[in-house]
């Protein structure tokens, strides 16, 4: 009977220790899997606008950002050889993110001036653009941006142009929204005479969404480029710089470009 009683003890200490065993290996495999899960965790981060027609937009069908920015964005990653994740996010918030870590990269056709060079690194420019005037398809008195005289302006907030807008000589009121797309609304609406953004967005716009509600007026203002910005001192920039130029000599940006604009660039913008 006793050799009995140490036999099956010894039955079940092996069964704990195949078991343990058994477990340990399941404990492996989760710390692999944690692994796995910590390179999610180690992804770049990458914020983009919300809506800034054709550098990003949600492809309400596939639920996915597309755009001429997050084309760009992934071919300069897989040069890289980098895993990201994209943070879509209104405009405004892009700066203060990057300051605080929470992002890693922006790219959101975000203009490259000096009191933003003042708080985040910019790689160098990767597209040239301006400013347009939009009014109203039915609006016949708004030529241009001299005729904006005691007229409601609207356009997003936190960007170059509302600081353009608010200096444009008799401007009645510069109503500025999170997110472009509230502009053209309250355009269309009637809750103001004339947009004034980026002109990539607003040409796209008028062609695209706002066909036959809206007309582009004047001529293009205010030339400037657009950078993709990191935190102070982020040593990527040095790395995307060096894939951008290649990117402009092999062909891919060319390609892109011509993806999303129709037309091959006419130059490469200046360093
Ligand atoms: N390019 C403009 C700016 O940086 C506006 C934008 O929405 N990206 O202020």
């Amino acid at each position: 009977m006793k050799l009995f009683k140490k036999l099956f003890l010894l039955v079940v200490v092996l069964a704990l220790v195949f078991g343990l065993t058994a477990c340990g290996s399941t404990a492996e495999k989760d710390t692999a899997s944690g692994d796995a899960d910590n390179k999610d965790v180690a992804k770049i981060v990458v914020g983009c606008d919300t809506s800034f027609v054709p550098f990003e937009f949600l492809n309400e069908s596939t639920g996915e950002y597309e755009g001429f920015d997050i084309d760009m964005w992934d071919a300069i990653a897989q040069e890289l050889g980098v895993e990201y994740e994209l943070k879509p996010m209104d405009f405004n918030g892009l700066i203060p993110a990057l300051q605080s870590g929470s992002i890693d990269v922006a790219i959101a056709g975000m203009t490259i001036k000096d009191e933003r060079k003042e708080k985040v690194d910019f790689a160098r420019a990767y597209y040239d653009a301006g400013l347009m005037v939009l009014v109203r398809a039915d609006n016949e008195d708004i030529k241009g941006v001299d005729d904006l005289n005691g007229k409601v302006v609207t356009t997003k907030t936190g960007t170059t142009s509302y600081d353009y807008s608010i200096a444009v000589e008799g401007v009645k009121e510069v109503k500025p929204f999170p997110n472009i797309d509230g502009a053209y609304l309250e355009l269309i609406n009637g809750g103001a005479d004339a947009v004034i953004f980026d002109s990539p967005n607003v040409l796209y716009f008028a062609a695209n969404k706002g066909k036959d509600r809206v007309k582009p007026v004047g001529e293009l203002l205010d030339g400037q480029q657009y950078g993709i910005a990191f935190p102070k001192g982020s040593a990527l920039v040095e790395d995307v710089n060096t894939v951008l130029e290649e990117m402009f000599v092999n062909g891919k940006y060319d390609e892109i470009y011509e993806k999303w604009f129709g037309q091959k660039p006419l130059s490469i913008p200046s360093a």
